[in-house]
């Protein structure tokens, strides 16, 4: 009988377009599934988009779209790049589509009608980043997951009694498969060991999310609505056969994958909203590190992402894959950068797998006519092949325990090792010397040696496929074996290798990379940033803050700014200002720009800016920016700009004004 698998990653938020920091959870939940359809496991592997919430309908407008509009653009960004990289996901749920709507009703119906959720009222400081109430927190308090400074809300809200929950979930943590890895799980045991207050469910001071069911005055909290998706996507709630049956099967989840930021959510509301409603609650959830890139987490606010879609372009899918899983220690924090990147393909893909597979193969072709031959005599064995057949043996155990511990790193040391060791007994037992001679000895050594080569290289072929798919399929057709995925990978062990499996056409897998892909790749991720393109070199790695005041065909050329660094007398002659714009309005017959006017202490200036595609004029009036305060003045249609408002500018151009942490007066001078 076999069993059953199911792992989920967590669903993206569509505010940012895919990076390969969300290509790592869901490149680790795609081996984890691969590895189990092979080994026989009815597997189901979901991933999806997570689109209600403030944060995206505020992320839609500032981009001038609905959020249907946006949720629907980047959704499709993540579902076409996930095709791209052959992600075996079984299913895409949408917190947008009917089917988790009402089935996600449902859920918040029943965990209601259980007793769990009633009506109160919230006072107190929202981060609208985290889409979280902050406990204890002043007005002006900044956040203290992000640092963004919390508004002050004062709601009628559904709260779930979480507090009900303190001492079934500290029952469920001793379980010690229940989160992991163990640091992850000591902070939640002693984050619910402090105490639990309930939970607001609901919001009503923002429409775009599902209205709760019999009150459609309020939506469902973003948290409690994207996490159903878990359930809603495998039937939960459904009023189908199938789909009721299709739940049975696969809940509880083996494993829910997560980043270490969204832990609490996973292991504590998660777990509490279950027993809430009476449903199990997961085998498994697994917590993986950060990818950083120049030191912090990669992430579209730092403006330090990097692309997917350059790695693929320039070295494929099976490139990033292996190099985010041997190169990170899973469960802890990892940098990439390209050059790490290409060095690891290079030492282990290319010169490591790459290079056995097309000596191991090139040499049966040419020494036996492209058949696998066998190691006839026992006389023509040495202690070496045994040692050869011992390490495979090893492998294949090691491999799956470190596997299944989510140890991704370690499991690839142990096969690369076995790689090294059948490199070294290759130069040691010299077949090309072997096939030079003509007698029965030679031959009948020369069958061994090869034989021995191809089966450890079948084994690594084998273990390696969850992590490289395409290159280990293609290899495996290049040693005549067939279709890769009908592997019966418990199967697997040493001596299955056929005498005279015919070889198929032999060809290098894995083309050596040079320097110029290195600096291809970093080509390609600036011309993404076109707009910063242009402006200062800072600006080309981080989105730095650049000048907006005008449009950017009205900037002054940027061309001093190259190369030179230029001095503090230098900076200190540009003036920058704490100013409040008083009134915003559009410059007609112009798409671009906004008049507006800013109280900067002194005086209230005219300025113009380019930024009307990204802000509506009523969302700035009260709002503090800052203005480069001593610009020539100059005519913009008709309208003369004292200043400019310094903002960052990010992919296509679109401005982000620059804004402060702490309360700063107006007036305040930059330097
Ligand atoms: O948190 N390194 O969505 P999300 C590693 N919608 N992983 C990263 C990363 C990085 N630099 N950047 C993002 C959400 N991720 C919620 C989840 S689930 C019910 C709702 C990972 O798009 C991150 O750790 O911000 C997380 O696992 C996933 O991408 C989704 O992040």
């Amino acid at each position: 009988m076999s069993k059953k698998f199911y792992i989920t990653t967590p669903i993206y938020y569509v505010n940012a377009r895919p990076h390969i920091g969300h290509a790592y959870t869901t490149i680790a939940c795609d081996t984890i599934a691969l590895r189990h359809r092979m080994l026989g496991d009815e597997t189901f592997f979901l991933t999806g988009t997570d689109e209600h919430g403030q944060k995206i309908e505020r992320a839609a407008e500032a981009a001038g779209k609905t959020p249907q509009q946006y949720a629907d653009e980047i959704s499709g960004e993540f579902r076409q790049l996930w095709k791209r990289m052959g992600i075996s996901n079984d299913d895409f749920i949408r917190t947008t589509e009917p089917r988790h709507i009402k089935r996600l009703q449902e859920l918040f119906r029943r965990i209601r009608d259980n007793g769990f959720i009633y009506k109160g009222v919230y006072t107190g400081q929202y981060c609208v980043s985290d889409e979280l109430y902050v406990d204890g927190a002043q007005p002006g308090d900044p956040c203290p997951t992000c640092g963004r400074i919390t508004e002050t809300v004062k709601e009628e809200n559904y709260f779930f009694k979480l507090s009900a929950f303190q001492d079934k979930l500290l029952a469920l943590y001793a379980n010690p498969e229940f989160i992991r890895p163990e640091t992850r799980r000591n902070e939640v045991i002693s984050f619910v060991r402090s105490g639990l207050r309930d939970l607001s469910v609901s919001r009503s001071t923002f429409s775009w999310g599902v209205p709760v069911p019999d009150d459609p005055k309020h939506v469902i909290y973003v948290w409690f609505d994207a996490l159903a998706n878990y359930i809603t996507a495998i039937g939960y709630g459904s009023s189908h056969a199938g789909a009721q049956e299709a739940f049975k099967k696969f809940w509880p989840a083996d494993v829910q994958m997560v980043g270490k930021e969204i832990v609490r959510f996973h292991c504590v509301y998660w777990p509490a909203f279950l027993m809430a409603a009476g449903l199990p609650v997961p085998k498994a959830i697994v917590a993986h590190g950060w990818l950083l890139f120049e030191e912090s987490k990669m992430s579209k606010s730092r403006g330090n992402i990097v692309r997917t879609e350059t790695i693929l372009d320039v070295l494929g899918a099976d490139a990033l894959r292996y190099f985010l899983l041997r190169e990170v220690v899973f469960g802890q924090d990892g940098s990439f950068s390209f050059d790490a990147l290409v060095q690891r393909y290079n030492s282990d893909l290319a010169n490591g797998l790459g290079n056995l597979a097309s000596r191991t193969l090139t040499m049966i072709n040419r020494y036996f006519k492209g058949e696998v031959p066998y190691p006839s005599h026992a006389a023509s064995k040495k202690p070496a092949d045994d040692a050869i057949a011992e390490a495979a043996r090893k492998t294949i155990r090691e491999f799956a325990t470190l596997f299944d511990q989510f140890q991704f790193s370690r499991a690839l040391e142990s096969a690369w090792a076995l790689v090294a060791a059948v490199d070294k007994y290759i130069v040691e037992n010299e077949p090309w010397s072997l096939g030079e001679k003509q007698d029965e000895d030679s031959r009948s050594r020369l069958a061994t040696v090869l034989y021995t080569a191809a089966e450890a290289l079948r084994i690594v072929t084998a273990l390696a496929y969850p992590i490289i798919p395409d290159a280990t399929a293609k290899i495996w057709a290049q040693m005549g074996l067939g279709d890769i995925k009908k592997l019966a990978l418990n199967e697997l062990a040493w001596g299955q290798l056929h005498l005279g499996t015919t070889l198929g056409e032999v060809q290098p897998v894995f083309p050596r990379a040079d320097k110029s892909a290195i600096e291809r790749m970093q080509r390609m991720e600036d011309e993404q940033r076109p707009a910063l393109a242009t402006e200062s070199p800072a600006a080309k790695t981080n989105a730095a803050p650049s000048a907006v005041g005008t449009p950017a065909a009205a900037q002054a050329p940027a061309t001093e700014a190259t190369n030179n660094k230029i001095s503090v007398d230098d900076f200190a002659k540009v003036e920058l200002r704490v100013g409040q714009v008083k009134v915003a309005e559009r410059v007609p017959k112009s798409d671009k720009l906004l008049r507006l006017e800013i109280d900067i202490g002194t005086e209230v200036r005219q300025v113009l800016a380019g930024i009307a595609e990204a802000y509506a004029p009523e969302t700035l009036v009260g709002r503090k920016v800052v203005i480069v305060a001593n610009l020539a003045p100059r005519k913009l249609r008709g309208y003369e700009s004292n200043g400019m408002i310094v903002a960052a500018s990010l992919e296509g151009g679109r401005p982000v004004l620059a804004s402060f942490l702490e309360e700063v007066p107006i007036g305040a001078r930059l330097k």
